[in-house]
């Protein structure tokens, strides 16, 4: 908790994000320049790559080779007319690595907003999937109208190039894309976020910017849940329409709107382990990213924990891999920028523990003495 404390103390949602680079304190260090952990303490990992700043990391392994599909941050003027303003990044970047870890390679500009005929800006958490022999990578960006929706571009190999569609995917909006490939070949799109990710302005189904920049405001009611819907098995399209995931208590009841250490903020990432599925998401404030396990990709999913504890910077982010017979889980952090929008991907050793339940892992380890 304290590790996120400079940054925290002002911010209080996505929505406020806009405001994150203006009050960010410090300059941000060139790739390249490692920093101290705060409070004495160390870092439990590294960046992937000093490079370029790659965040909210999907990996996934072709061939015996890891690829990560990220947000590629870029120092971006701030302003604090829109939501998540902040977060302007222009294109992708694919970083590549042996199972191992080594030859890490940063591969070239994947594709630029430039060649996205529906989007004007904000290319946020991408995900992508390998379907049919072709590499297909789901991003969202915000439309020229401002809204954030969900495109799919399609590439011969793994790190690009790929080539957008020219129109989004129908029936699909919100932000932070996660394509879970089930053993049946059946491949899911989940998708959403609150605030800054506009996801409360489709509670009704229909867009309504009056639903503003934060939630609902209903505490007491069922908090707002990512949506799924199985794609088509050319993956273009969606196949039905999406349907809410359910995430309910121990009981069997919806976590509410103001359940914060446990109700979905974004970045929906879905694995499946010993039987189950996992669905697992950032808490957005509380700044955890926490799982739910359910018997059908469609959930419900019943809350079960916290997979990794606060990092430093006020986004969460992460995937779930299974590389070569280990659990692996890539996350970001701000090391090295203290700067909110300029985060470097990680990954560390996860844990299934023989009930279930996911070890919970803390991004800070002590310090040598
Ligand atoms: O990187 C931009 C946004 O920040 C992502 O879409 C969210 O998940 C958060 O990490």
């Amino acid at each position: 908790m304290r590790a996120r404390m400079a940054t925290a103390m002002a911010l209080t949602g996505l929505s406020l994000m806009m405001a994150s680079a203006a009050m960010a304190q410090g300059v941000a260090s060139p790739p390249g320049t490692p920093a101290a952990a705060p409070d004495s303490r160390a870092y439990l990992a590294q960046p992937l790559t000093t490079e370029i700043f790659l965040a909210d990391p999907s990996a996934h392994v072709f061939d015996g080779r890891i690829y990560v599909y990220g947000s590629h941050d870029i120092e971006a003027p701030a302003a604090d007319d829109q939501p998540g303003k902040g977060y302007a990044m222009r294109d992708y970047r694919v970083l590549s690595m042996r199972i191992d870890g080594g030859d890490v390679r940063v591969h070239p500009v994947a594709f630029a907003v430039e060649d996205v005929p529906w989007a004007d800006r904000q290319l946020w958490a991408p995900d992508a999937a390998r379907i049919n022999g072709r590499y297909q990578v789901y991003f969202p960006a915000k439309d020229h109208e401002g809204v954030f929706r969900i495109g799919v571009a399609v590439g011969d190999r793994p790190e690009g190039p790929f080539r957008p569609e020219a129109e989004p995917i129908a029936g699909a909006f919100s932000i932070d894309p996660g394509v879970f490939v089930d053993q049946d070949g059946a491949a899911y799109l989940y998708a959403g976020g609150i605030h800054g990710g506009q996801l409360q302005r489709w509670a009704t189904g229909v867009y309504d910017p009056a639903a503003g920049n934060t939630d609902l405001n209903r505490p007491d009611d069922p908090a707002l849940a990512p949506r799924v819907a199985r794609l088509t098995p050319d993956g273009l399209a969606l196949a039905e329409p999406v349907r809410e995931v359910l995430i309910v208590d121990e009981a069997g009841k919806p976590l509410k709107g103001g359940d914060l250490d446990r109700r979905f903020f974004e970045a929906a990432w879905v694995h499946h382990y010993g039987g189950l599925y996992y669905l697992s998401y950032s808490t957005g404030e509380t700044h955890n990213i926490a799982y739910a396990t359910s018997t059908s990709p469609y959930g419900p999913f019943t809350w079960r924990g916290v997979i990794l504890k606060p990092v430093e910077g006020w986004t969460t982010h992460h995937s779930v891999v299974e590389v070569e017979g280990r659990w692996k889980l890539f996350y970001h952090d701000t090391q090295g920028t203290n700067r909110n929008t300029l985060r470097s991907a990680k990954w560390t050793d996860l844990v299934h523990e023989a009930d279930g339940t996911i070890r919970t892992i803390d991004p800070f380890v002590a310090a040598a003495p």
